[in-house]
């Protein structure tokens, strides 16, 4: 009698132990389908439990981002390019971050996309822009990051009345920033990023006039094959594609360090690539640039604002190696390797640059229909599918 009573508790309190730890297997189980449903249906905003911790905010939701922009108004809009538009977006805490809306049909699933953002978010250098986060919401992605108030470096550049801020010291500076995190992109050991899309308008200025390169692995994240060195999608701006790939879809680093040669031009001469208003009679940035430096006339190449502040020898170097850049042929075209030590230590002697002839005079003014297209594509971003 006395044992059995005992007994009697023991039992209930056994009982109640597998049925707590029945219904806790399996609510968790629940739980994890629930989170691999929506991952696979893509439907979810990304939450903690799918993130890891490089991403500053690695549970942002879509609803958060529509608030931050005002649901995407064109009064938030900072900018597009070839991938898609670029929000300003002010979070509830007061951080301002900049959102880049993805153009749909990707044609990437959610979990490709996923690891590509994760990879992607484990660059970090001071020359480049921070991502802070992604979200994906039904068709849409959205890549989330710092927010740059001293916006591009076109935007400076460009503006004759801004221009005079960015004197020669600091122009060599924003040049040798580019550099060095252009050779983190190309050289990180488990990622060879190619930008194939570096311009102007990609370099973000931050307080300190520090420049910080932007969109570097769009390609990637938006599915655009990078082990491939031929793609039948060319992503790229004007003015600053390399001949190979504009014409070929042939992309490499050496394309990257074409464009770097390009923008590398106009920091110094303070003209756009694409612009109406080159200097003289000159066809292209490059062939004003090579006829100049051949001449040894490089100073009517500098920009007249800056030429009280500018070293000469320092000046000459970087068109030169500007020339270099742009060479028609990839092979003959530097490394970023050698163009960081180039910049870095003028004792270094430069190889002569070959005239570079493609694009220099490609864009020669008699065919007013070639140059209006040309100009039409301006500082615009362009995505080409080529018929194969
Ligand atoms: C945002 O705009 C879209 C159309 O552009 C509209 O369908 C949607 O309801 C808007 N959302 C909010 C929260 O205002
Ligand atoms: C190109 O730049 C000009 C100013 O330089 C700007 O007004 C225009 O909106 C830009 N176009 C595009 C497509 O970004
Ligand atoms: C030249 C320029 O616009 N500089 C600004 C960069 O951003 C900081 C912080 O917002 C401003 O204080 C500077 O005036």
């Amino acid at each position: 009698m006395i044992v059995q009573a005992n007994a009697i508790p023991y039992f209930y309190v056994l009982c109640s132990f597998i049925i707590m730890f029945a219904s806790m297997f399996l609510i968790g189980k629940q739980r994890n389908k629930k989170i691999w449903k929506k991952l696979m249906s893509g439907t979810s905003s990304t939450s903690v439990e799918l993130c890891d911790g490089n991403l500053k905010y690695p549970s942002i939701r879509f609803k958060e981002i529509v608030l931050a922009t005002n649901n995407f108004s064109n009064s938030n809009k900072l900018g597009h390019g070839g991938f898609g538009n670029v929000y300003k977006g002010t979070l509830e805490d007061g951080t301002e971050i900049a959102v880049k809306r993805l153009r749909k049909g990707s044609g990437q699933g959610v979990l490709e996309f996923r690891n590509e953002v994760l990879l992607i978010a484990k660059l970090q250098h001071k020359n480049l822009v921070r991502l802070l986060s992604f979200c994906i919401h039904g068709d849409e992605k959205l890549l989330i990051y710092e927010y740059l108030p001293n916006k591009s470096l076109d935007a400076m550049l460009f503006d004759a009345t801004r221009k005079s801020m960015l004197n020669w010291p600091i122009r060599f500076e924003i040049i040798k920033g580019v550099a060095r995190g252009l050779l983190y992109l190309h050289q990180d050991s488990r990622l060879k990023i190619i930008h194939r899309d570096l311009k102007a308008s990609n370099i973000l200025l931050d307080a300190e006039i520090s420049p910080k390169i932007s969109d570097f692995g769009i390609a990637r994240i938006f599915g655009v094959d990078q082990q491939q060195e031929n793609t039948n999608r060319v992503v790229g701006t004007y003015g600053y594609m390399s001949p190979e790939y504009a014409l070929n879809g042939v992309f490499s680093v050496k394309s990257d360090v074409y464009s770097f040669g390009v923008l590398l031009l106009e920091i110094v001469s303070g003209s756009k690539t694409s612009s109406v208003h080159l200097k003289a009679d000159f066809p292209s940035i490059i062939a004003s640039a090579w006829s100049l430096w051949k001449d040894g006339n490089t100073k009517d190449f500098v920009d007249s604002s800056i030429v009280g502040s500018c070293s000469p020898d320092e000046t000459i170097r970087c068109i030169h190696i500007g020339l270099l850049c742009v060479q028609d042929s990839p092979n003959a075209r530097p490394l970023v390797s050698s163009i960081v030590s180039f910049l870095e230590n003028g004792d270094i002697s430069l190889p002569p640059p070959k005239e570079s002839v493609y694009f220099a005079e490609n864009n020669n003014g008699n065919d007013g229909a070639a140059e209006n297209t040309v100009n039409s594509a301006n500082n615009m971003s362009i995505t080409v599918v080529e018929g194969r």
